[in-house]
C-alpha cells in the first residue's frame, strides 16, 4: 500500500532556464551516489557546453546509468595481488583555502581509510618481491561520500592514453602461448612493446630503478600521478599532484635480494604489514600536494595533462596536508581486501579531475571492471565499499540486492513520496566548469611530444649506487629478450636519453656501438637535477621500522643477547634470533635462547643488518653448514651492517666478510651501541662495486 505522506508535495522545485522540473532537497535526504556524494542537479548530465557532447568524466551519469544496464542481466586483470589494513586520515590543519573537502578542512576530524598496496602484472598467487609497479590505493570514507585515491609507487605511467592500456598489459602478462612468465617484465612483449612507445621511456628509468623493489610497503612513496584539481568554496580551483611520504623513510632491496626473498617467503610483504600493525608498529604516511594554478602550469617546459610527467619539487614543493595511520588489519581478507573496489572516478565537492587523457579513461574502466569482478551493479554494498556516510538514491535491483527499499517510488522527480532523496544544487557535486573543448579529434597534443628530457632528469638526479642499479636493471632485463632488434631498439631510446647510461648498457650486454638511430619527435632538453628523485640521497639515518636478525648457537652469551633485544628496541626495530634448531640453543650460562626461525627457514634476508653472535664452537661447527655461510655470505653481499663477535670471526671469514665500515667486530655488549649507529646508516654502498659489476 502506498504510503501517505503528511504534507503536500509541491508539484515543481526550482524553475530552470531550460524548463526542466529541479526538486530540491528540504523535505527528504540528498540525493546521493552509491559512494555518499550528494548530486546537485539530477537532470542533466555534463556536457560540453549545454548543446554540446556528453563528457566520459561524468561519474554520476555513468554510474546511474552502468547500475541501470545492469538491473537486469546476469551479470581483476592487473593488481590482482594485494594487502591492505585499515586506518585514519587526519589534517595537521584545515586546508579550507585550497579545497572545500571537509575531510581536508577540520584537524579535529579523523575520517577513516582502508588502503591496499599491491603488485600489479602477477596473479593473485604470485610473488611479493617481483621488480614491480606497487599500486598504493586509498578509499578515505569522509563525511561526503567515499573519496579512492588510487595511485602507485611511481608518479609516471607508461602510456599517455588509456586506449594502450589492454596493449600494455597483454604485453607484460604471461604471454599468451606459453603462460610464462609470471609477475615479471623481463620477456620479449613487454620490451617489444614499449621500445615501440617512446612516451613509456620515463617510466622505465623508474621501473629499471629501485622503486620497483620496494623493502616493504611501510617504506615506500605514492603518487597520485595525474594532475586533479582541488576546488574551494568560492569554486576556484588549484592544480595538485597528491603524494605519500612514509614517515620511517623510504629503503629497497637490492635485486639479488628481491630475487631470494622471491623463494624464501613469497608473502614477506604481506607478513611484514600484517606483523608490523599486529605488534603495533603502526604504518604512518605522510599526505602532500603539490599545488599550483594554470598560469604556473602553462610555463613549465611539459605539459601538466601528460602522465608521464613530474613536476620536480624543487620546481613546486610538497604541502603537507596530514598524517595517514594504518592501526588495523583486516579481519577477512577476501570479505575486505579482496572484495574493495577503488575507483579513481570515486571523488567528494572539493575534488576533481583534469583533462589529463589517462585519467578521463580510467574514469570508465574501473566500474567497468567491478561489475564482472563482484558480478553485478551492487559492489557498493558489500561493507568494505559502503559510504559511512548517508546515502540514498532510486537505483534498484540487480544481481545480490542487500539493501531492501521501502515504498512504492524509484524514481525523481516525484509528487508521492517527498520524504525521499533529492538534488542538492547547494552541497551537491558540482564539476568545475572550465573546458577547452576544441575540434572532435583523435589525435595527440604535441606537448606531449618530448619522450626523453624527463628520463634524463630522473637518471641524472640520482645517486651512483642508483645509477648502477638502473643499468644493472637494463641489463638483466634485456639480456632475458631473446630478440636482438627488441634489445638494439632499446639500446636508441637508451642513447636519447643520456650517453653514458646507454654505453654502460650496451658494455653489460656486450652490444658496443649496436644502439638503433632513433630520432626523437622532439629534442630533449637538459633539466636541472632533482636530488629529491633519489630514495638513497634523502635517506633517514634511522632503525625505525627495521629488523635486526641475530645468528646463535650453542654456547651465545645470553646476557649479550638481552643486550642487544634493549638496544634495538631502543632503536625502534625488531630483533629476531636464528638458531640451528627450532627447538632452541643453549646459552653460555644453561638458560635456552628460543629463535624465531631455523638457520634454513630465516635466512638473512629477511632482515636490514644482522649479528653473528655464535659461540667459538658453534662458530667451528656452523663453518661446515652451508645455510650458515651463505646467511653472513649474503648478508654481506646485500651490503648489510654485519655486528660479528670476537667468538664468531671464524665462520665470518668462512663467509667471505671482508672489513669495512659496515662490518662491527664486538668484543661483547660494550659494542653493541657502535653496532647500532653503523646500522642506522643502511646498506654500505661503497661494498658494491667489490663484489658487482659494473663497478
Ligand atoms: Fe588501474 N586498474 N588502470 N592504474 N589501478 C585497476 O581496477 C586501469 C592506472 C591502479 O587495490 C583495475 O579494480 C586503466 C594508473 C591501482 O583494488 C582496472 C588504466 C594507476 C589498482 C584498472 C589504469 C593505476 C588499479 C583492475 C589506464 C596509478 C588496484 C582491478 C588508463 C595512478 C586497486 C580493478 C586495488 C586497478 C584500469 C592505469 C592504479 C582494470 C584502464 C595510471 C592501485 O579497472
Amino acid at each position: 500500500m502506498a504510503k501517505k505522506s503528511a504534507t503536500k508535495p509541491s508539484v515543481a522545485g526550482k524553475p530552470s532556464k531550460g524548463g526542466e522540473i529541479h526538486q530540491t532537497a528540504g523535505t527528504g535526504p540528498a540525493l546521493t551516489t552509491n559512494q555518499g556524494t550528494r548530486v546537485s542537479d539530477n537532470q542533466n548530465s555534463l556536457r560540453a557546453g549545454t548543446r554540446g557532447p556528453t563528457l566520459l568524466e561524468d561519474f554520476i551519469f555513468r554510474e546511474k546509468i552502468t547500475h541501470f544496464d545492469h538491473e537486469r542481466i546476469p551479470e581483476r586483470i592487473v593488481h590482482a595481488r594485494g594487502s591492505a589494513a585499515h586506518g585514519f586520515f587526519q589534517p595537521y590543519q584545515s586546508h579550507a583555502k585550497l579545497t572545500r573537502a571537509a575531510f581536508l578542512s577540520d584537524p579535529k576530524v579523523k575520517t577513516p581509510v582502508f588502503v591496499r598496496f599491491s603488485t600489479v602484472a602477477g596473479g593473485a598467487g604470485s610473488g611479493d618481491t617481483p621488480r614491480d609497479v606497487r599500486g598504493f590505493a586509498v578509499k578515505f570514507y569522509t563525511s561526503e561520500g567515499n573519496f579512492d585515491l588510487v595511485g602507485n609507487n611511481i608518479p609516471v605511467f607508461f602510456i599517455q592514453d588509456a586506449i594502450k592500456f589492454p596493449d600494455l598489459v597483454h604485453a607484460v602478462k604471461m604471454e599468451p602461448d606459453r603462460g610464462f612468465p609470471q609477475a615479471a617484465t623481463a620477456h620479449d612483449t613487454f620490451w617489444d612493446f614499449v621500445t615501440l612507445m617512446p612516451e613509456s621511456m620515463h617510466m622505465l628509468l623508474w621501473a629499471m630503478s629501485d622503486r620497483t623493489l620496494p623493502r616493504s610497503f611501510r617504506m615506500m612513496e605514492g603518487f597520485g600521478v595525474h594532475t586533479f584539481r582541488f576546488v574551494n568554496e568560492a569554486g576556484k580551483s588549484t592544480f595538485v599532484k597528491f603524494h605519500w611520504r612514509p614517515t620511517i623513510g623510504s629503503a629497497s632491496l637490492i635485486w639479488d635480494e628481491s630475487v631470494k626473498l622471491y623463494g624464501a617467503d613469497p608473502d614477506s610483504q604481506r607478513r611484514d604489514l600484517f606483523d608490523a600493525i599486529d605488534m603495533g608498529d603502526f604504518p604512518e604516511f605522510q599526505f602532500s600536494v603539490q599545488a599550483f594554478d594554470e598560469k604556473t602550469a602553462a610555463k613549465f617546459p611539459f605539459d601538466v595533462l601528460d602522465p608521464t610527467k613530474i613536476i620536480p619539487e624543487e620546481m613546486v614543493p610538497l604541502t603537507p596536508l596530514g598524517r595517514l595511520v594504518l592501526n588495523r588489519n583486516p579481519d577477512n581478507f577476501f570479505a575486505e581486501t579482496e572484495q574493495a573496489a577503488f575507483h579513481p572516478g570515486h571523488v567528494v565537492p572539493g575534488i576533481d579531475f583534469t583533462d589529463d587523457p589517462l585519467l578521463q579513461g580510467r574514469l570508465f574502466s574501473y566500474t567497468d571492471t567491478q561489475l564482472i569482478r563482484l558480478g553485478g551493479a551492487n559492489f557498493h554494498e558489500l561493507p568494505i565499499n559502503r559510504p559511512k556516510c548517508p546515502m540514498a538514491n532510486f537505483q534498484r535491483d540487480g544481481f545480490r540486492r542487500m539493501d531492501i527499499p521501502k515504498g512504492q517510488v524509484a524514481y525523481e522527480p516525484n509528487s508521492i513520496a517527498p520524504e525521499g532523496p533529492r538534488e542538492d544544487p547547494n552541497n551537491g557535486f558540482a564539476s568545475f566548469r572550465a573546458l577547452d573543448p576544441g575540434d572532435r579529434v583523435r589525435e595527440r597534443s604535441e606537448t606531449f611530444a618530448d619522450h626523453y628530457s624527463q628520463p634524463r632528469l630522473f637518471y641524472r638526479s640520482m645517486s651512483e649506487p642508483e645509477q648502477r642499479h638502473i643499468v644493472n636493471a637494463f641489463t638483466f632485463e634485456l639480456s632475458k629478450v631473446s630478440r636482438p632488434y627488441i634489445r638494439q631498439r632499446m639500446l636508441g631510446h637508451l642513447k636519447n636519453i643520456d650517453g653514458e647510461l646507454c654505453a654502460r648498457v650496451e658494455d653489460g650486454l656486450g652490444m658496443q656501438g649496436q644502439a638503433e638511430v632513433i630520432k626523437p619527435a622532439r629534442p630533449p632538453i637538459d633539466m636541472k637535477p632533482s636530488p629529491a628523485l633519489s630514495l638513497i640521497l634523502k635517506a633517514p639515518k634511522t632503525l625505525e621500522g627495521r629488523k635486526i636478525g641475530v645468528l646463535v648457537s650453542d654456547g651465545t652469551d645470553s646476557a649479550f643477547i638481552a643486550a642487544l633485544q634493549s638496544a634495538v628496541r631502543k632503536a625502534g626495530a625488531r630483533m629476531q634470533i636464528v638458531a640451528p634448531k627450532i627447538g632452541g640453543a643453549k646459552a653460555k650460562d644453561g638458560t635456552l635462547i628460543v629463535p624465531d626461525h631455523q638457520i634454513a627457514g630465516g635466512p638473512s634476508i629477511f632482515f636490514d643488518a644482522v649479528v653473528v653472535a655464535v659461540s667459538e664452537d658453534g662458530s667451528v661447527m656452523l663453518e661446515k653448514e652451508a645455510a650458515a655461510v651463505d646467511w653472513i655470505r649474503d648478508a654481506f653481499g646485500h651490503l648489510k651492517v654485519i655486528g660479528v663477535l670476537e667468538s664468531a670471526l671464524g665462520l665470518a671469514e668462512e663467509a667471505g666478510v671482508e672489513e669495512d665500515a659496515g662490518v662491527v667486530e664486538m668484543s661483547g655488549a660494550k659494542d653493541i651501541a657502535a653496532f647500532i649507529t653503523a646500522a642506522k646508516n643502511g646498506r654500505i654502498w661503497d661494498r658494491e662495486p667489490r663484489l658487482r659489476t659494473p663497478k
